[in-house]
């Protein structure tokens, strides 16, 4: 089948971009989903606890403003199942699903030259072909299980949380083993005690969390949304992260302790990732980062009644934020329960899994069930699981194996007309992912918009402009303590063999946002095109630098 675009993935990046290319260009469009239903990471993280962090008047489109109002979230942080309904709901508003072919997973694509044209392969057998191909497949899709001796042989269920069943998984009068205490972990940690028989809780690196403060919407915030989309939608996007509250204009380190420490309790009582923004220096200054840190092992020591327990729990060994700051609902008052257990996995690893259960170095937990809240293949693994070759038979896999290699995350060099919504080397991750999701989706689509106007092909960025990027990448990360942090899933430090580099762009989402914005008014510099309208040298350098 021929199709104008092709758009892999029919989560909230692939239904948005769905929508641009068809409803605004023209185009013929086409959506191929893996699953046997649209939402992308809602349809997959199905977990018990699954909840969004992002508050849900800005875990939304705002595209349309109309669709911001008549949609009602009924709580401060969407659930799961309630996101879900509301991606199925913006499916069928805009008439997306016939459009959509669901049950369909890209296998491979190939670029062909002479015909400039992407070859598409499906597990189904169909074979597609498109001008441009578009990898709408989520920068936390690819489940990450760990490679442990003997799961096989283990004589329980296991499940990861990214690829849980549909029909839930029943824990009453079972003992849970948790593996990973990350922000999926600790969502689910909560839930599960609830109707487990025991809860054995697994933690390799002890974590921070802020309380989310979890709640009902009322009517009258509701319709204060109504009443200041645009307002909303501003802050948004002149927030570092996409969230609707900004930084406050105020250093850690210059606030007397006492003003310090009263500003983080109604930090701590407000909840969420407002608290983040209690200062502007957390992330770039460790002695303010410290402030926060003391703060949260102090609440969490508070919390945990038994102390050897809470000594565990608060032995955090990085920055407060430079992993992602997970929120929760009473994770750590989980602890207090007595069907609940802590193993200290830096005291004694895992061994193995043995047909009744985990052993560690120094004893054996029996197990009914053990659930991998153990991340995923982040930024790139959904990228690379589809064999993708482009100009002269170079692979994705290739191309990216000392590490992500693209302009602005959205092109990579060598693959024209491929385009990456949030992918490596953009906010992604480190955004509140509707708004990195519509800024992406927006470029690409005005982009493909300025080439047909101009009678232009064919697309993709300079190796010049690619090492500028990357270059930018890494000094803004090099600004914050980010990459500090020798374990974290930013670094691909969770992936064994995976090349250690820092993939999100750190600089921020308004920051982002304004250079993508003058790449595109200056006439794309950087990017090459096969028609002639190529910008000069000059103006490359300016567009890209951080
Ligand atoms: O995964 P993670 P996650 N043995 O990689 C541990 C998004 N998300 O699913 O830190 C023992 O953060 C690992 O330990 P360590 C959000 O962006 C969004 O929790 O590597 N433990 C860690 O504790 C988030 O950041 C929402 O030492 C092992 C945990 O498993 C991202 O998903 C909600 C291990 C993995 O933590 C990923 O979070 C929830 C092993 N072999 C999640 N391997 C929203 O709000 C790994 N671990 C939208």
């Amino acid at each position: 089948m021929q199709v104008d675009a092709l758009i892999v993935g029919a989560g909230f990046s692939g239904m948005y971009q769905l929508l641009r290319l068809r409803d605004h260009l023209g185009m013929k469009a086409l959506a191929l989903e893996a699953a046997d239903g649209v939402g992308g990471t809602w349809y997959w993280n199905r977990y018990p606890g699954a909840r969004c962090d992002s508050e849900s008047h800005s875990y939304q489109y705002f595209f349309d403003e109309d669709l911001v109002r008549e949609w009602q979230w009924s709580e401060r942080y969407p659930g799961q199942a309630e996101i879900l309904r509301y991606l199925n709901h913006v499916a069928d508003r805009y008439a997306l699903r016939p459009d959509i072919r669901l049950k369909t997973r890209v296998t491979a694509a190939r670029y062909d030259e002479p015909a400039n044209r992407w070859l598409v392969e499906t597990d189904t057998g169909e074979r597609y072909s498109a001008q441009f191909l578009i990898a709408a497949v989520g920068g936390l899709s690819a489940a990450n299980v760990p490679d442990i001796p003997g799961l096989p042989s283990f004589s329980g269920r296991w499940y990861h949380t990214g690829e849980w069943p549909h029909e839930g998984v029943d824990f009453t009068g079972k003992r849970v083993g948790l593996i990973g205490t990350g922000s999926t972990g600790i969502q689910c940690a909560p839930v599960i005690a609830q109707s487990a028989a025991h809860l054995t809780v697994f933690q390799r690196t002890a974590n921070y969390s802020i309380p989310a403060r979890n709640a009902p919407l009322d009517d009258a915030f509701r319709q204060y949304v109504r009443e200041h989309v645009d307002e909303i939608r501003k802050v948004m996007h002149a927030s570092t992260n996409g969230h609707p509250f900004l930084f406050a204009d105020r250093s850690a380190t210059a606030t007397p302790p006492d003003e310090r420490d009263a500003i983080y309790r109604a930090a701590w009582e407000k909840g969420g990732l407002r608290f983040r923004a209690a200062f502007k220096d957390l992330l770039v200054d460790q002695a303010a980062n410290d402030t926060a840190a003391g703060f949260i092992k102090a609440r969490i020591r508070e919390v945990v009644k038994d102390p050897a327990r809470a000594a565990i729990l608060s032995d955090i060994d990085h920055p407060f934020a430079a992993k992602r700051p997970p929120i929760d609902t009473e994770y750590f008052e989980t602890f207090n329960r007595d069907n609940v257990s802590l193993v200290d996995l830096r005291a004694a690893p895992i061994v193995e899994v043995v047909p009744e259960g985990i052993r560690t170095a120094d004893a054996l937990y029996p197990l009914d069930i053990i659930v991998f809240a153990t991340g995923f293949d982040a930024m790139t693994g959904a990228f690379l699981k589809i064999a993708i070759e482009g100009r002269d038979g170079l692979t994705l896999q290739q191309a990216w194996r000392a590490g992500p290699r693209n302009c602005l995350g959205l092109q990579v060099p060598g693959f024209p007309n491929l385009f990456t919504i949030t992918g490596p080397g953009s906010p992604s991750v480190l955004c509140n992912l509707p708004v990195a999701i519509e800024q992406h989706v927006d470029w690409v689509t005005d982009c493909i918009a300025w080439m047909r106007e101009r009678g232009a092909t064919r697309v993709e960025p300079a190796e010049e402009a690619v090492e500028q990027w990357l270059a930018t990448v890494q000094a803004a990360a090099d600004a914050t303590l980010l990459p500090s942090v020798p374990h974290s899933w930013y670094l691909g430090a969770n992936v064994p063999g995976k090349p250690r580099i820092f993939m999100p762009y750190a600089g921020g989402m308004a920051r982002y946002r304004a250079i993508c914005d003058d790449v595109a008014a200056q006439g794309y510099p950087g990017f090459v095109f096969d028609a002639p309208m190529r910008a000069t040298p000059r103006e490359t350098g300016s567009a890209l630098e951080a």
